[in-house]
């Protein structure tokens, strides 16, 4: 929009107006009984990780307890979890997804 500078009476353009969408972390949870190999196929499949990636953010997610899988806007860290809920359930794993403003 345009701006008028006080001092000058310069007429000054400035950008407009664009607002940052807030982001959403996915994360992974530990459990007891999901197989690591599930997991890492996760990680591919939804998070496009290749496989050493995904390996390791597993491996971290079965040490600590909790990992991040990726960054996303609202809908596209949702689309990411109702995936992940849906393919856990399919194969009868207690897989837990969620997603947390970041
Ligand atoms: N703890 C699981 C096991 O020992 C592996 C696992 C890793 C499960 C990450 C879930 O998000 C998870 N088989």
């Amino acid at each position: 929009s345009k701006h008028d500078n006080g001092q000058t009476g310069v007429i000054t353009r400035t950008a407009p107006k664009t607002k940052k969408p807030s982001l959403y972390k996915v994360l992974l949870l530990n459990d007891d009984y999901t197989p690591m190999e599930f997991v890492i196929v996760v990680l591919e499949r939804f998070f496009n990780k290749g496989r050493d990636e995904a390996t390791r953010i597993m491996l971290h997610v079965h040490q600590k307890g909790v990992g991040i899988c990726g960054v996303y806007t609202f809908e596209i860290a949702e689309t990411k979890v109702t995936q992940v809920m849906d393919f856990a359930r399919k194969h009868q794993h207690p897989l837990q997804c969620t997603m947390e403003k970041e």
